[in-house]
């Protein structure tokens, strides 16, 4: 597997009847007060997570759990070219056109009403891009004029959404450096906020704030404690304390990449970031917590500090990479209304914070089995470690000993998000159980190069799935019910009023599911895996759906033994669009 990597690195308003008005777009286009409204405008979808606290769940329910069973294609549109591989996007829709991101750093505007393509961009990217897994983008933001996407070679680049013209083209990162983006981007009170990815590189996980209108630093935040932030260009405090958590200068190559963005909380002001795996993976070579990867940070929106922190992994040495979303959610426990927030964790656990302080209130196991920890400890809110579950520490130019683990480094949820809805008041988590044997080697950080200090090979824990869909109940920690898939999950989720879910599976298919009870309502093949997140909407009196069809992503890169259950399907590029019959 590590052969492989090298190989690749080389190269509410309308709650129950559509009575809404047509949506009539400011000729300025969207806000920044419209984003924050995002979730209770269905006629438009203006932001990934459809709203900044990204529940992923939509009022529409005119499309619902009694007639889903007829939902029918409307049109689809190809992203053509020869290039394909995974289509992780979620698309956007305004003012009669749906914009989405391909592979390779691409960006198309297709009008809503026919697909006919209006405008398509293609970054023009290095050849020396160094992306772990795979050359997806997940998606794009709008803001007035412009739609802004992040490209595999670390920039940031906002076009005009009519035209598709640059507007501005900013570099976040060095991509020689092993840096890269995919994110989606998320902007709060005119400010474009941004991760990075390049976690396998040694790279230093950082979150930056930028002008909208000019692409211009607001302010930056790496993650990892001894470096510092700014403000206005001005330096802003060190992150954590030098040497705290980290030995020697082992803090400069850190890790912790923020590589899959953030959500927002408007009540808190607070912007949510999960960080990603320390470096190297073989955890013998830095002794200490090394904060703040495998964490949730919340961040002050205004200023880029730190508020507070969870970390999921302390010492991380599986690549858990606690980079999942973050997502707000309001619930009354015991009786008192509580600001919370949720994480299903790529280490199998899925938390609830209090979203005001970061306070641990609750930590429930997720996927079938946990190897390296017995638990989380409510008072400390730290793993109750097994020791065993650790690959053990090379000798000099030896492998160390190796260990079988549960979940695998992709995760008992990878990038894929969850989605909650507010009626059923469950999260609809897309897991996977899979295991690996992992080993340590020695490794040392040379600028550019894999930075990991293992091996690993993937394999299946079941004989009848590793994909799981799984509906989690926030307040007790059960599982109400959940849906087995053959190959691992890798799309994302969305809830709707009208009592359903959907996702997508590596096998082809788009399915709905019962929001309550998960029975399987409805599928369409759609000629190639679905690793994308699909989304819903309300247009000239009728609810749509829409979703990207094209396999890759992780999995295939990654797969090992895993690789077996998926081995047909065949790449594609296509943007599929459903709605019931007239
Ligand atoms: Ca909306
Ligand atoms: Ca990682």
């Amino acid at each position: 597997m590590k052969r492989r990597f090298t190989q690749f690195m080389a190269g509410l308003a309308a709650a129950s009847a559509l009575v809404t008005a047509p949506v009539l777009a400011d000729a300025n286009g969207p806000t920044s007060s419209d984003l924050m409204n995002d979730a209770a405008t269905p006629g438009d979808v203006l932001s990934y997570g459809m709203g900044p606290w990204q529940q992923r769940f939509s009022s529409l329910d005119q499309l619902n759990s009694s007639n889903v069973t007829k939902l029918v294609p409307a049109f689809a549109a190809s992203l053509g070219g020869e290039k394909q591989r995974g289509q992780e996007a979620q698309p956007l829709v305004y003012d009669g056109t749906i914009y989405v991101t391909g592979s390779y750093s691409r960006l198309f505007a297709f009008d809503a009403r026919t697909g006919e393509k209006k405008w398509e961009y293609d970054a023009r990217l290095p050849d020396g891009i160094m992306p772990c897994c795979d050359v997806v983008n997940r998606g794009a933001a709008i803001h007035g004029d412009k739609i802004i996407f992040a490209t595999l070679d670390a920039h940031l680049i906002a076009l005009n959404r009519e035209t598709g013209k640059v507007v501005w083209n900013k570099k976040t990162a060095d991509y020689q450096a092993g840096y890269s983006a995919t994110a989606a981007p998320l902007i709060v009170k005119d400010m474009v906020i941004t991760g990075n990815s390049g976690g396998e590189f040694g790279i230093v996980g950082e979150v930056q704030a930028r002008s909208v209108e000019t692409g211009e630093l607001v302010w930056t935040r790496p993650v990892i404690e001894g470096h510092v932030g700014t403000l206005n260009g001005q330096p802003n405090g060190m992150t954590g304390k030098l040497n705290a958590t980290w030995q020697g200068d082992l803090w400069k190559t850190g890790g912790g990449a923020t590589w899959l963005g953030g959500t927002y909380d408007p009540s808190t002001n607070l912007l949510f970031f999960g960080t990603g795996n320390p470096a190297p993976w073989n955890s013998h070579l830095r002794p200490g917590d090394n904060l703040y990867t495998s964490s949730t940070l919340a961040i002050d929106a205004d200023t880029g500090v730190i508020k507070w922190h969870y970390q999921t992994t302390p010492h991380d040495g599986w690549d858990f990479d606690g980079v999942n979303e973050f997502v707000p959610f309001d619930a009354t426990i015991n009786g008192k209304a509580m600001k919370l927030g949720a994480k299903a964790d790529r280490n199998g656990y899925f938390y609830v914070l209090d979203r005001s302080n970061g306070k641990l209130l609750g930590a429930h196991k997720f996927v079938m089995q946990t190897t390296w920890a017995d638990g989380i400890n409510l008072k400390t809110g730290r793993p109750n470690y097994i020791e065993a579950g650790r690959p053990g520490a090379p000798g000099s130019g030896e492998k160390g000993t190796p260990v079988f683990s549960s979940p695998s480094f992709l995760g008992g949820k990878n990038w894929m998000p969850m989605a909650y809805s507010q009626d059923t008041g469950l999260f609809y988590i897309p897991s996977n159980d899979w295991g690996m044997d992992i080993w340590n080697e020695p490794i040392a950080y040379k600028k550019g190069a894999a930075y990991l200090g293992a091996g690993f090979t993937i394999k299946p824990i079941a004989e009848d799935h590793i994909g799981a869909l799984r509906a989690m109940d926030p307040k007790t920690g059960k599982i109400v019910w959940e849906y087995k898939n053959k190959a691992p999950l890798w799309g994302g989720v969305l809830t709707t009023r009208g009592n359903l879910v959907f996702t997508g599976t590596p096998e082809g298919y788009l399915k709905a599911f019962d929001a309550k009870t998960g029975k399987e309502l409805w599928k369409f093949q759609t000629g190639s895996g679905v690793v994308g997140s699909p989304i819903t909407w309300e247009q000239d009196g009728e609810q749509y759906v829409a979703v990207m069809s094209g396999w890759g992503g992780a999995v295939p890169l990654w797969g090992g033994e895993v690789a077996k259950t998926f081995k047909e399907i065949s790449q594609g590029g296509m943007l599929w669009v459903f709605k019931l019959p007239r």
